[in-house]
């Protein structure tokens, strides 16, 4: 029997149209691995859909003016379509609001509560007695506890970065009316994901995957603790019990479920509707679920667990490939902040082709990557059109004007000529290796290196010669024979990257029926001799200086710069003596290394040289700053700070920075490392 794999994509919100970000993360490195797996020949189910509860959509709804239906109904179809656009061949693109989706997550929160696992707890929460309504901390404003900022929000402040309950802001109000809030009791249902911490430990300890997703839930686990899956909301899946009436479940809670439901509903729709089962129930199933590091966590820990409490014996994560994340030049992609990329408009000017290859070879793998227009340009054209187009446009049209158009011979093999089909055979078990493994840098790496070796073969060969030597006839028919295997080859390469485009190379040998063949059986597809070639189109358009220009102009106008209002200046602290001030030691330090902190939005870990020492500084400025434009910089540290551990990390000392929206480091150039600042 075929092996049967389900791949899941992280389920975007539906409240806002996804971007480069979240395909590099999530959704073009699970489309490669699902078109890859299909050439093998195994039983393929890829399932996404829109996660559409929470306060996230309720929120965002609110503040567009719509009803949160309304709004996710509105994003639900805009990402699907894009979606689409981009060639993401899910099997199924479900909805949470989907009416099945609810009987699955409430019989997970039965099988949890019959086992014990689920706890009630009152207490206190922010309540507004104009709206009539509990506020999440997302609808909450006030001034921030720890510096005084008067607009700090409901979890975190702007200004100071501190985070903290939203039962801690002074003053808080609603963030949409205005309206003072009371506190007041209320009671919400408790996971104690605490007593799964045994059963998880075993399980992630037999996993051999990527370092930073295996440390990140170790880490995770260590500190279980009880949390809540219930909030105030009418906008969610109900809780079945009496009391809990007004109240929903965590968006955190339902959305992975959507898995299994996306799955039920896949099955609905064709017609079996026990298949899901084939997938979710049977453990020889390779279940692979495609996340952005920020998921991690619920992932390999929350969902897991919640699995494991539950009677049906659902299937776990066999692989989660968590990518690190995309920045647009240089910093973090922003709606809000006019810093993005409009896709619809994108898709218009590029080809879906073109930002699969972009974004595959500067795949976000094992450290954060930066889409610029620059090197996407650079890889358009020298790579993609360059080396590849190149190859197979020079090679047919060859034949075209001197082989009339038909698939020449082979004959007698030079040295040459063996190496060359050597290295095509082994650029396919590369290639085959490399999306085994999630590794598409690896993939698009091997494409264009055997793109480039024929380009290289072809200049060798110079068939433009040849064919003027009516004595060289074999050789021009057995060197395009060669390159005619060459362009099947790369078209198998390139078919999960770019399918479109590989295809199209395929179809242009006049070979029929891709999709239908497995890889190997492409891989030793022999091409009839004499039979006559499609017309060669061309592969790429070039992309010009000029169209790239316009892009960063356009991207730059559109940044909003954020200047703070005088208002919201905040308070001076009180005055000290200059004795307080001397026992704070600042010294010049060099950044030698700096990179993020798994799963942290906002943490980088840094090595600073103090000159007679060198230190660890977890500093959290990775949301403003890139880390690898700090290195070697001479920055300001606060070097006799207590060691203290910043999840998990030790941070010996602190890095003199100033900031809002924008962030800046003081810095000293001219002075050696472990110089006095004073
Ligand atoms: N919607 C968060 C995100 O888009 C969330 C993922 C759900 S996966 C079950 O990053
Ligand atoms: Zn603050």
């Amino acid at each position: 029997m075929k092996q049967r794999i389900l791949i899941t994509s992280a389920l975007p919100y539906a409240n806002g149209p996804i971007h480069f970000g979240h395909i590099a993360g999530a959704y073009l490195p699970a489309d490669c691995y699902a078109r890859f797996e299909r050439l093998l020949g195994k039983d393929v189910l890829y399932i996404c859909g829109s996660d559409e509860y929470g306060i996230a959509i309720t929120l965002s709804a609110e503040l567009a003016n719509r009803t949160p239906q309304a709004h996710v109904d509105f994003f639900h179809e805009v990402n699907n379509d894009l979606f689409k656009k981009l060639g993401i061949s899910f099997d199924h693109y479900s909805r949470t609001t989907w009416h099945g989706h609810v009987e699955v997550v409430q019989a997970f929160f039965n099988d949890l509560n019959a086992a014990g696992y689920i706890e009630p707890k009152v207490e206190n929460h922010l309540f507004s007695e104009e709206e009539n309504r509990f506020l999440a901390d997302r609808y909450v404003i006030g001034i921030c506890p720890k510096c005084g900022y008067d607009k700090a929000r409901g979890d975190e402040c702007s200004k100071c970065a501190a985070s903290y309950e939203a039962t801690d802001l002074k003053n808080p109000k609603s963030k949409l009316t205005g309206s003072s809030l009371i506190l007041k009791p209320s009671k919400h249902w408790y996971l104690r994901f605490d007593k799964f911490k045994d059963e998880l430990t075993k399980w992630i300890e037999k996993k051999a995957w990527k370092e930073n997703v295996v440390n990140f839930a170790k880490e995770y686990i260590k500190e279980l603790k009880p949390r809540a899956i219930t909030r105030d909301s009418a906008w969610g899946v109900p809780i079945p019990l009496k009391e809990a009436a007004g109240k929903v479940f965590y968006v955190w809670f339902d959305a992975p479920i959507g898995y299994i439901s996306a799955t039920k509903e896949w099955a609905e729709l064709n017609k079996k509707p026990e298949s899901w089962k084939n997938y979710w129930l049977d453990p020889k199933t390779k279940l692979v679920q495609f996340i952005g590091k920020d998921n991690i966590p619920f992932h390999t820990v929350f969902f897991p667990a919640m699995i494991m409490g539950q009677k049906q014996p659902y299937k776990l994560a066999d692989e989660v490939p968590a990518n690190e994340f995309l920045m647009l030049e240089g910093r973090q992609f922003s709606k809000s902040d006019g810093w993005y990329i409009d896709l619809s408009d994108f898709l218009q000017k590029y080809s879906a082709d073109q930002i699969r290859y972009a974004l595959a070879s500067n795949a976000p793998e094992n450290q954060d990557a930066d889409f610029t227009w620059k090197d996407f340009q650079m890889r358009c054209n020298s790579e993609l059109l360059g080396k590849l187009g190149n190859f197979v446009n020079r090679t047919l049209v060859f034949i075209k004007n001197n082989l009339e158009q038909k698939v020449p011979y082979k004959k007698h093999l030079e040295e040459i000529d063996k190496a060359f089909l050597l290295e095509i055979s082994l650029s396919i078990d590369a290639a085959k290796e490399a999306y085994s493994h999630f590794k598409l840098r690896k993939a698009s790496q091997v494409l264009i290196e055997l793109a480039q070796k024929a380009n290289i073969y072809f200049d060798y060969k110079k068939p433009w010669l040849l064919v003027k030597d009516h004595s060289k006839k074999d050789e021009l028919n057995t060197t395009l024979s060669l390159c005619l295997d060459c362009i099947k080859a790369l078209s198998l390469i390139a078919y999960p990257i770019i399918p479109k485009t590989a295809l199209e190379m395929y179809e242009m040998l006049e070979l029929k029926n891709f999709l239908e063949k497995k890889w190997d059986e492409i891989k030793n597809e022999v091409i009839v001799v004499g039979s006559k070639l499609a017309e060669p189109k061309i592969l790429f358009r070039k992309i010009e200086d000029k169209e790239i220009e316009e892009e960063i102009l356009k991207l730059k106008a559109c940044k909003k710069e954020v200047n703070l209002p005088t208002s919201s200046f905040t308070e001076l602290k009180n005055s000290i003596a200059f004795d307080d001030f001397e026992k704070i030691d600042l010294r010049v330090g060099q950044i030698l290394k700096a990179e993020n902190v798994a799963n942290s939005k906002k943490l980088l870990k840094l090595e600073v040289d103090l000159g007679f020492e060198k230190r660890q500084i977890v500093s959290g400025i990775a949301h403003k700053i890139k880390a690898d434009t700090l290195i070697g910089k001479k920055v300001i540290v606060v070097a006799n700070l207590k060691p203290a551990k910043i999840m998990g990390i030790e941070s010996q000392g602190m890095v003199l920075a100033a900031g809002n929206e924008e962030l800046e480091l003081p810095s000293i150039q001219n002075l050696p490392a472990g110089t006095i600042v004073s």
